[in-house]
């Protein structure tokens, strides 16, 4: 039976770790970013190497294909993928994992002369940490990115997406350029690890995936008044940093006791303004997150967190904005990829379990345009979006056999 070559897979892994690899271990590698703009040459170096055709569209999103040099309808084309961005700090697999598997099982089918009916590519997407815009250069392929929008998406920190890619060498003017033509994906299968603890604490292989949860972040930008830390009396404060981290409480524990069983949230970034320790708290910034596989519990508990912050901002008297700034739609995968990978594991001997997704990925959008499915391996100790993240060699290899004869059997 074919096979991939783990010792070409993990010298690949350890190259791409490389840029922006941190001293301690992990990588912080930001779409548009120097790291990244080397990672993305080596990548497409390594692409043709494997004697794949490649490109990369409007949005940044590298290509690399068997059997076509571009997306159209007329030869819709079996796609797999994944990101080569990073989160601050992050680990060395999410997202590499399934780029470079994908570029391993093509390069495998190229040299077995096993080229299947259909085209096959596999593809690096921008941003899918989410920078500058969740899941962007994914979005911009499946549904489009409002160019009017551009101007304003920024980081936390302030840079500007326009400006990052202009850097690079992109026009942002040509995002919209990205968006796929309807019926040009055949169907996306994307190997990731799980970063979660599920797969590792059941003692399971492969995780097949049935659904993906929907991600939504709001900023909430508490205003009091900066004032004299030593000589204004306490009753007279109005401390933006205390209604923000009164907040913080009562909204995680509204999501855990009124979400479904399910529910998570997390605020990962709070800006304190002036931000020295001589004035009370002018202006306090938090982006709030919370996650959930149905649509209408998020959007309730969304509302809801909504009124507990104008509520503390009336008890504390401050005053609150509340912006939003992205929203996953929660996406269900296609029976049929699930099918695939269920008969491939059952074909190689692995065990599988099937279990949704905690974490945002590409599939989410690519299963708006086509039938998508994820395959997962487990991560040690369920750990992610940390430097130690990792994952047994033996599962890496797995995973990537298990993507490469479900490429063959849906692209057959
Ligand atoms: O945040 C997430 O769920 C994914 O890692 N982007
Ligand atoms: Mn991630
Ligand atoms: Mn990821």
């Amino acid at each position: 039976m074919l096979s991939i070559s783990a010792t070409r897979l993990t010298r690949r892994l350890t190259e791409l770790s490389r840029f922006g690899g941190l001293p301690g271990g992990g990588v912080t590698r930001h779409c548009w970013g120097s790291a990244y703009e080397e990672a993305r040459a080596w990548l497409l170096g390594e692409m043709r190497a494997a004697g794949l055709t490649t490109w990369v569209d409007g949005a940044g999103n590298v290509f690399g294909a068997i059997g076509a040099d571009r997306f159209s309808a007329e030869r819709p084309i079996v796609l797999t993928g994944s990101h080569i961005d990073t989160v601050p700090e992050g680990g060395t697999l999410d997202g590499a994992l399934g780029v470079i598997a994908g570029l391993e099982c093509l390069q495998t089918i190229v040299e077995a002369k096993a080229t299947p009916r259909r085209p096959l590519a596999v593809a690096a997407w921008s941003d899918e940490e989410g920078r500058y815009g969740s899941l962007f250069g994914s979005r911009a392929f499946c549904k489009g990115i409002d160019p009017a929008q551009m101007p304003e998406m920024a980081a936390v920190d302030g840079e500007k997406l326009v400006d990052v890619m202009r850097r690079a060498g992109f026009d942002p003017a040509r995002v919209p350029e990205a968006k796929a033509p309807a019926g040009a994906v055949a169907s996306y299968v994307e190997l990731h690890i799980e970063q979660g603890p599920r797969l590792e604490e059941a003692g399971v292989e492969i995780g097949i995936v049935q659904a993906i949860v929907g991600v939504r972040r709001s900023r909430f930008i508490f205003h009091g008044q900066a004032d004299h830390a030593g000589t204004t009396p306490m009753p007279r404060r109005r401390d933006a940093f205390l209604g923000a981290a009164e907040y913080a409480l009562r909204a995680r524990e509204h999501v855990v006791t009124r979400g479904s069983d399910v529910s998570v949230t997390n605020i990962g970034v709070v800006y304190v303004h002036p931000g020295a320790s001589n004035i009370v708290p002018g202006r306090v910034e938090l982006v709030h997150e919370m996650r959930d596989p149905d649509p209408a519990v998020l959007e309730r508990l969304w509302n809801e967190c909504r009124d507990i912050a104008e509520r503390i901002a009336g008890e504390r008297q401050l005053r609150v904005e509340i912006r939003p700034t992205s929203a996953t739609v929660p996406a269900p995968c296609s029976p049929n990829v699930q099918s695939a990978i269920e008969a491939v594991c059952g074909k190689l001997g692995f065990s599988t379990q099937r279990m949704y997704s905690a974490a945002g990925h590409d599939a989410q959008n690519l299963a708006a345009v086509t039938e998508a499915g994820m395959i997962f391996i487990p991560s040690v100790g369920g750990k992610s979006h940390r430097t130690d993240e990792t994952s047994d060699p033996r599962a890496i290899e797995r995973g990537t056999n298990v993507l490469l004869h479900t490429l063959l059997t849906i692209g057959a």
